[in-house]
């Protein structure tokens, strides 16, 4: 294979349907293991913004099932983007750098700790999250914050403003118990503070 993957990488959907559960919506599409993969993928596909609501995309370490369930995910957490409802068109921006980030292997050692992306289509406002291991390990899920820090800023720096305010870190396991839409975060990355 020409330009391999340092690992593979599956691609999910979950679609729109109302009547099925949310493990039956959820469907494997293609695991990709070169560049010249993935790019055919991203390019046969809808981005984000093409999506309807309630979907979503995960692209997941080949052999992680993106859910909170799996031994991976259970005790994990995730940085979460929160996307202005009135700027729909950026959450493309931000998924396809933080993807590339990630196929890319930008996040060095912490690569072992990353378990996936996830976009959720929503018409209240999409969210991008990266999915990480351990919720408990801050100084590992700090460095991964940063990473996406520095990408976003460095995708922002022609547009009149960053193309995210702040990324927050919580743990899965609040975000399952939630009573609101309102989880505390562990950790939190602001575009208007220094890197
Ligand atoms: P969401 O899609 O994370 O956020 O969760 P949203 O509120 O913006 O739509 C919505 C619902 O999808 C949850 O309340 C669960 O019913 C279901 N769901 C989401 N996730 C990530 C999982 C998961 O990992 N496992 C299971 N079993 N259900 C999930």
């Amino acid at each position: 294979t020409l330009y391999p993957l340092k690992r593979d990488w599956t691609w999910w959907y979950l679609n729109d349907e109302r009547s099925k559960s949310w493990e039956e919506r959820l469907k494997k599409v293609y695991t990709f293991k070169s560049v010249p993969e993935f790019w055919a993928l991203y390019d046969s596909i809808r981005p984000p913004s093409g999506l309807n609501p309630q979907c979503d995309y995960n692209v997941f370490r080949d052999g992680i099932q993106p859910m909170w369930e799996v031994p991976e995910n259970s005790n994990g957490g995730r940085w979460l983007i929160v996307i202005d409802r009135t700027k729909p068109d950026i959450v493309d921006a931000i998924w396809l750098e933080i993807l590339m980030a990630m196929v890319g292997e930008q996040f060095g050692k912490d690569m072992e700790s990353i378990c996936g992306l996830v976009c959720n289509v929503r018409a209240k406002g999409s969210k991008i999250s990266v999915w990480t291991k351990d919720c408990a390990d801050d100084d590992t899920n700090m460095r991964i914050g940063v990473v996406i820090k520095e990408k976003l800023m460095a995708a922002s720096k022609d547009l009149p403003k960053p193309l995210f305010d702040v990324i927050r870190y919580e743990d899965h396991d609040s975000c399952q118990k939630k009573t609101s839409s309102v989880v505390k975060a562990k950790l939190s990355l602001h575009s208007a503070e220094p890197l």
